[in-house]
């Protein structure tokens, strides 16, 4: 009998399929297909749990998936564009090519050492020119749709390397990582993609996706964030008192409120906010304005903070009362959401009911609980419900929810508003002021403008001899011969744009180009993504849950908008797995963490420094947590299939999954527990006898029973919700069942080995594959059908019948299943136990339970 040895069955099987290209994406037009998909990799050089945990998750779903008779396309490349290599670049002085393509070689390697059935002939690497080809094709049809755009927008600046940063770049205090200065915030002219176009669909589509969790969804919901309402105008009284012809145009999602605005407020940076200051306030309006501009989104909007405002001096008018109300600018407003202005509504926002007291303003109710009639009371608070409308003209009595129709339709007849519907999401930026990503193709030129590079002159390519100091501009921006070039059109002296774009947009296409990897004149063939898509399973982080799978969904609308394809959704299904933690050991007085190799004694931890008892808890793997655990370590040490089982069966996917060596240990012991089973078995080599299911023992019977019990639960766990740590667990019975039957001459038995090996196939693919071909077959177990299920096995055709005299168990007999209350009282008369028992007594009453028992009364 061999011992079970990981490390060379896994190579040498790696080797084989490699081979045999069993993973090689097949065209058989006959076969449903199915598109496995795992998030791509970040190339950072190291393979971390992770990355194990996605891979593993999508390739058990891949192997299932062709032995049901899938053509399968499971494809992997690389996410290879960002700040890292260029952080490297600057830090290191290696070139980010350099540093990226080692990286990915590394990683590429530690990839196949998991066994991961990926078919390498479509891997795309995002860096690559013949990838990034297409990117900025994809760019070019995007402006030429008229959905890319320049505007001023607000970069982190480093005014003393005089850099672009990006925000990862910024620390939590606001501060470079290289040279400490504090960032500041500067316009610079940049690129967006306009995603709001697609807005609605985005939003509405989540409905066609029932393989998305409802979390997933509903983080996409809140990122686009509907509302609906009302646009309203507040003409602005000019220096006459008059009203002009100018007006502060607001969003609200209460129209219903109108009669209670007593104040308009303008976000700071609102072009009106200087045309409506009055003199006298104008020095405290640039004041507050300069003071605003450095403070961030999420401080000026946070719930928590005081409101700070001041009055610009001017006055505008309410159109529905006619009354005349102050212009106030406040830092809650954001000048980029709705009009960047608000209608002050103290009586009913909270916000404005704070500002409203903070400030004097006057609170006017316009709208009251349905069951009181207390207009003229103080607000302790606003009143946020709906209710019944009040102080509001013609509108008296009216439900607030029917009035915010009725107010529209007023504003409409009279010209100062119109029903709006707003998104929070805005416009892409796109513009990153870096080297490694992809060119934005496009020549400024003093004629013609904004001029994309002609489609036969793509890539434009990143020059390779560049200087990463950190500082000044980008290195793309220095590179004088690069920079400057003949326009495309009319050949004047022009300047190529320096920008690159955000590596999300890489991102935003891949899958696209997986199925057409290779293809040199078009991003990918329409007939064929037409046939691959959408993806029927894609895996990967929560952390992706937005903007990635946003992206991702706008670009697969706007190529089937231009391209013709014949899907709307990327991505059918999704699931977002778990977390992988590592015990962390952390010292609770100094807070700080021990790794766990430097503890002398791991049942009571103690810092090996300072003697402190150390707090032991989960978290997720990091580095700065010492808590990690090498996957490569493990795979030397177990090999992959037991790191495999062992992640599977730990956690259903989408739970945090907590490393726990002993379990790993389980996980080996049980895979060298199949490993004696089937070699045992195929050593005695038991004559091969016809399966005949018509004529079988009951231990034949019990076994059968387990093997398509098996089948069954094995089949529905990886159906869809994908149980894998159920699914291992039906693994273990069946070996266990297979352990304890004593029947290895049985066709049966043969039947119960080989469906063991074929349903753990797609899970531990290495062991597996070296059993099946101890059993005597030569073709790969990953290429067997999936196990049939025979129904007939799992009816149960006998029961255990409990014999009972007075109550007291006897005995028990098997009886069938179907058995009628007379037959069942028969067969337990006839019973040995009953023959004892009852010898020369006298039954006064038989008490039957059908399936479960027959009791017998008799005389004490
Ligand atoms: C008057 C009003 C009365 C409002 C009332 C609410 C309650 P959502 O749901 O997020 O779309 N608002 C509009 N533009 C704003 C901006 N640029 N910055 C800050 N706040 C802004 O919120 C829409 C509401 O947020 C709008 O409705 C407006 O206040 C405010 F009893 O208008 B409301
Ligand atoms: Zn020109």
């Amino acid at each position: 009998e061999s011992r079970y040895t990981p490390a060379s069955i896994e190579a040498k099987w790696q080797k084989i399929w490699d081979e045999q290209g069993l993973s090689v994406t097949p065209d058989d037009p006959d076969k449903p297909k199915f598109y496995a998909l795992s998030m791509f990799p970040y190339p950072s050089g190291n393979l971390h749990m992770g990355h194990v945990r996605v891979y593993t998750i999508t390739d058990v779903i891949a192997r299932q998936k062709r032995m049901q008779g899938y053509r399968v396309l499971n494809p992997m490349g690389w996410d290879a564009f960002g700040l890292p290599a260029e952080n490297a670049a600057i830090q290191r002085g290696v070139h980010p090519a350099k540093w990226t393509y080692q990286n990915i070689d590394q990683m590429r390697q530690q990839l196949q050492s998991l066994g991961i059935s990926f078919d390498w002939d479509k891997e795309v690497t995002t860096c690559s020119p013949d990838y990034y080809k297409w990117t900025q094709w994809i760019f070019l049809q995007f402006l030429n749709a008229g959905l890319a755009y320049q505007k001023e927008s607000a970069v982190n600046w480093d005014p003393v390397d005089q850099t672009v940063l990006a925000n990862e770049q910024v620390d939590n205090e606001g501060r470079s990582w290289r040279s400490g200065a504090k960032v500041e915030r500067k316009l610079l002219k940049q690129w967006f993609l306009k995603i709001t176009d697609y807005a609605e669909a985005l939003l509405s589509d989540l409905d066609s996706l029932p393989g998305w969790s409802d979390r997933v969804k509903l983080m996409q919901q809140n990122w686009i964030g509907k509302s609906t309402g009302a646009y309203l105008e507040f003409p602005i009284l000019d220096d006459q008192k008059h009203p002009s012809d100018e007006k502060i145009g607001v969003f609200t999602t209460r129209p219903d409120t109108a009669y209670g605005v007593t104040y308009v407020v303008l976000a700071p940076e609102h072009p009106l906010t200087l045309q409506v200051t009055t003199p006298d306030r104008r020095q405290a309006v640039e004041a507050f304005i300069e003071e605003v501009s450095q403070q961030s989104e999420i401080d000026r909007t946070a719930e928590d903070k005081p409101k700070r405002g001041i009055p610009t001096g001017g006055m505008a008018i309410n159109p529905f009362t006619g009354e005349e109300i102050p212009i106030w600018i406040a830092d809650y407003v954001l000048y980029e959401y709705g009009t960047g202005a608000v209608m002050g509504v103290p009586a009913h926002d909270s916000r404005d009911f704070q500002f409203a007291r903070e400030n004097n303003l006057p609170i006017k109710v316009v709208i009251v609980p349905d069951d009181g009639d207390n207009a003229d009371m103080e607000l302790r608070e606003a009143y946020t419900d709906p209710g019944v409308m009040v102080n509001s003209g013609r509108f008296d009595g009216t439900a607030s929810e029917k009035g915010k129709q009725a107010i529209i339709n007023y504003a409409e007849e009279e010209g100062f508003g119109k029903a709006r519907i707003q998104y929070r999401l805005r416009d892409w930026l796109i513009s990153r002021q870096r080297y490694w990503g992809a060119p934005i193709p496009v020549v400024h030129c003093p004629n013609c403008g904004a001029v994309p590079v002609p489609e036969d002159q793509l890539p434009v390519e990143l020059p390779e001899n560049v200087e990463f100091s950190g500082k000044g501009l980008s290195p793309l921006a220095q590179l004088e011969d690069w920079v400057n070039v003949p326009c495309p059109t009319c050949g004047t002296p022009a300047k190529r744009e320096t920008d690159t774009m955000d590596t999300f947009i890489d991102s935003s296409w891949y899958f696209l180009r997986y199925p057409d990897a290779k293809n040199e004149t078009a991003a990918f063939e329409i007939e064929t993504v037409n046939d691959w898509l959408p993806v029927d399973q894609y895996v990967g982080g929560i952390e992706h849950a937005i903007l990635h799978l946003l992206y991702s969904r706008f670009f697969t609308k706007f190529l089937r908008d231009r391209l013709n394809l014949n899907f709307n959704e990327p991505f059918q299904r999704l699931l977002t797995q778990g977390m992988v933690q590592g015990l962390t050991y952390k010292n609770p007085k100094t807070g700080k963490y021990v790794p766990a190799t430097e503890i002398p004694d791991l049942d009571h931890p103690t810092d090996p420094e300072t003697g402190d008892p150390l707090e032991a808890f989960y978290e997720k793997m990091s580095k700065s947590k010492l808590n990690g655990v090498d996957p490569l370590q493990v795979l030397e040490k177990y090999g992959a299939d037991t790191a495999r089982m062992f992640i599977l069966f730990k956690a259903p996917p989408e739970k945090d999954l907590e490393w726990d060596d002993a379990d790993v240990e389980g996980q080996y012991r049980f895979l060298n527990r199949v490993w004696r089973l089937v070699t045992q078995f195929a050593e005695d080599n038991p004559p091969r006898q016809p399966l005949e299911t018509g004529n079988l023992s009951k231990e034949e019977k019990d076994l059968r029973r387990a093997i398509h019990t098996a089948i069954l639960e094995v089949s529905e766990d990886l159906r869809d919700e994908y149980q894998f740590n159920t699914a291992v667990s039906e693994l273990m019975k069946l070996s266990n069942a297979l352990n304890d039957a004593d029947c290895q001459e049985s066709a049966v038995y043969r039947e119960g080995v080989e469906t063991l090996v074929k349903l753990m196939a797609p899970f531990a693919p290495h062991i597996t594959e070296e059993l099946w071909q101890m059993l005597g077959y030569s073709d790969s177990v990953h290429q067997q059908g999936w196990c049939e299920l025979d129904e007939t096995a799992l009816v149960l055709d006998e029961i255990t019948l409990v014999i009972q005299v007075n109550g007291k168990v006897r005995g028990n007999i098997q009886v069938p299943a179907d058995a009628d209350k007379a037959t069942l009282e028969r067969l337990a008369r006839e019973s040995e136990a009953a023959q004892r028992y009852l010898a020369d007594k006298e039954v006064k009453k038989v008490i039957v339970v059908p399936k479960r028992l027959v009791n017998f009364v008799v005389p004490k």
